[in-house]
C-alpha cells in the first residue's frame, strides 16, 4: 500500500469533516484457478494483492451519510434513513449496499463519513467492487463494535453486490479480500467454507497480469445467465441423481449420460464447471509438489474451457493467452475473473518477466493498435487497519 495514498485520503477526510478517521485498506484479488466454480459450490484458489482500496471512515454524530470518492472527485450526501436505498451514483451503491446489510442484521446505522481512493484498476477483473464493499464492512464493524466475524463480513459484502449491483456473484472475491494472507494463496471450498492456505513465493514465480483494457457491457447479464444455465443443469441431473445439489456433486459420466436432455449449451457449461473443479484440486497438488509447469498446464486448460465451453472469454483475452504461451518464461496463462474483458493472469519465471511482457505486448499492439497495461502483483494480507 502506498503510504502517500493513505496520507492523502486521511488529509482529505480531516479537511472535509474536521475530525480524525479510522484508516482501513482492502485489497483486490487474483485467482490462480477455479473460475465460475464458486457459485457451483466448488473450489477456488485466489489471493489478495497489492492493488488496494483505502478508506477513511468516521461516525459524524449526525444523521447524514457523506461519501467522497477521492479518485473521481465526486461526493454524495444522503440521510441515514432506516431503509437505505440504491442511488443513481454507481460507485456509492457498493458502499450503501454494505450499510444496508448492517441494517438488515438489526444494526441502526448512524451518520457516517467515508473518503475512499484506490489502486485497483476498474473493470480489470481484480474485484475493485469487492474491495470497496469489504473495506466499508470492516470499518463499520470496527466503528459500531458490531462484532461480526470475518466470514459474516465477506457474506455481507457479497450480498451488497447481489442487491445493490445486481450481480449474483459467488463468494470468492469478498472472501479473498477479507481472508487473504501475505505470501499465500488460499483454496476455498465454497460449500463447506473450509479453507487452506498454500505458500506462494512471488519472488520465485511472478504473477503478471495483462489488462486487455476491454470491459463488455454484457458482463453482468451474461454472468447471471451462466449461473442460471448451471442451475438448469442441476435441475435436470437431480431428476436422475437426487443427491446432486450443485455441479460440485456431478461427474462427466453423469453429464454425458443425459447430454440430449441437458441440451448442447447447458451440457457445455456444466462440463466446464465439473472439469474446472477437478483442475483446482490437481493444481493444488502440483503447487504442493512445487511443479509449476504442471500447475501452468491446468491454467491453460482452464482458459480453453472458459473460451470454448463456458464462452466467457473474448477475442482480446484469447489473443493475450495465446501470445503468452509463445512468450519467454511462461508457466501458464488464462483469463481471470468473470470474463468478457479484464486481465489475463500469467505465471512467469522471474528472470524472464521483462521479455515476457515485451513479447505479449508486441503481439497485442500489432493486433489491436495499443499496448496493454501490465501489473506485477505481490500477495498481501486481507482487509485491515492501516
Ligand atoms: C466474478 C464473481 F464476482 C466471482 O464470484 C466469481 O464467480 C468470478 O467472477 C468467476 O470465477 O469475479
Amino acid at each position: 500500500m502506498s503510504d502517500s495514498l493513505a496520507q492523502a485520503v486521511q488529509a482529505d477526510f480531516q479537511q472535509r469533516y474536521g475530525y480524525a478517521p479510522l484508516l482501513v485498506r482492502a485489497p483486490g484479488r487474483v485467482n490462480l484457478i477455479g473460475e465460475h466454480t464458486d457459485y457451483n459450490a466448488g473450489f477456488v484458489l485466489p489471493a489478495a494483492v497489492d492493488k488496494q482500496m483505502v478508506f477513511a471512515v468516521g461516525l459524524n454524530g449526525g444523521e447524514q451519510i457523506r461519501l467522497f470518492a477521492h479518485d473521481l472527485n465526486e461526493s454524495l450526501e444522503l440521510p441515514n434513513s432506516a431503509d437505505i436505498s440504491p442511488t443513481e451514483t454507481h460507485w456509492a451503491n457498493y458502499l450503501l449496499g454494505v450499510a444496508a446489510q448492517f441494517q438488515l442484521r438489526g444494526v441502526a446505522v448512524p451518520g457516517f463519513d467515508c473518503v475512499l481512493a484506490g489502486t485497483v484498476p476498474m473493470g480489470a477483473g481484480m474485484s475493485s467492487s469487492a474491495a470497496v464493499e469489504c473495506g466499508l464492512a470492516y470499518a463499520l464493524n470496527e466503528l459500531l463494535k458490531t462484532g461480526f466475524e470475518k466470514m459474516d463480513l465477506a457474506r455481507m459484502a457479497q450480498l451488497a453486490e447481489h442487491t445493490y449491483a445486481g450481480v449474483q456473484c459467488g463468494l470468492m472475491d469478498q472472501f479473498a479480500s477479507v481472508f487473504g494472507r501475505a505470501g499465500q494463496v488460499v483454496r476455498l471450498d465454497c460449500r463447506s467454507l473450509d479453507y487452506q492456505y498454500f505458500p506462494f513465493d512471488t519472488q520465485a514465480c511472478r504473477i503478471v497480469l495483462v489488462n486487455s483494457g476491454v470491459k463488455h457491457s454484457l458482463a453482468s447479464s451474461e454472468y447471471n445467465t451462466r449461473r442460471q444455465e448451471c442451475e438448469r443443469g442441476v435441475a435436470v441431473l437431480q431428476q436422475h441423481y437426487p443427491k446432486i445439489m450443485a455441479l460440485r456433486d456431478a461427474t462427466m459420466a453423469q453429464l454425458e449420460a443425459h447430454h440430449s436432455e441437458l441440451g448442447g449449451t447447458v451440457f457445455r457449461r456444466c462440463s466446464y464447471v465439473v472439469q474446472e473443479n477437478a483442475r483446482v484440486e490437481a493444481a493444488c497438488r502440483h503447487l504442493e509438489a512445487g511443479d509449476l509447469a504442471a500447475f501452468g498446464r491446468e491454467m491453460n486448460a482452464s482458459h480453453a474451457g472458459l473460451r470454448d465451453d463456458y464462452e466467457v472469454s473474448c477475442v482480446e483475452l484469447d489473443v493475450l493467452a495465446e501470445a503468452a504461451l509463445a512468450a519467454p518464461g511462461i508457466f501458464g496463462s488464462r483469463m481471470m475473473g468473470g470474463g468478457f474483458g479484464g486481465c489475463t493472469i500469467n505465471l512467469v519465471a522471474p528472470d524472464k518477466v521483462e521479455a515476457f511482457i515485451e513479447s505479449v505486448s508486441a503481439v497485442y499492439e500489432q493486433r489491436f493498435g495499443r499496448r496493454p497495461e501490465t501489473y506485477q502483483t505481490t500477495i498481501v494480507d486481507g482487509v485491515g487497519k492501516i
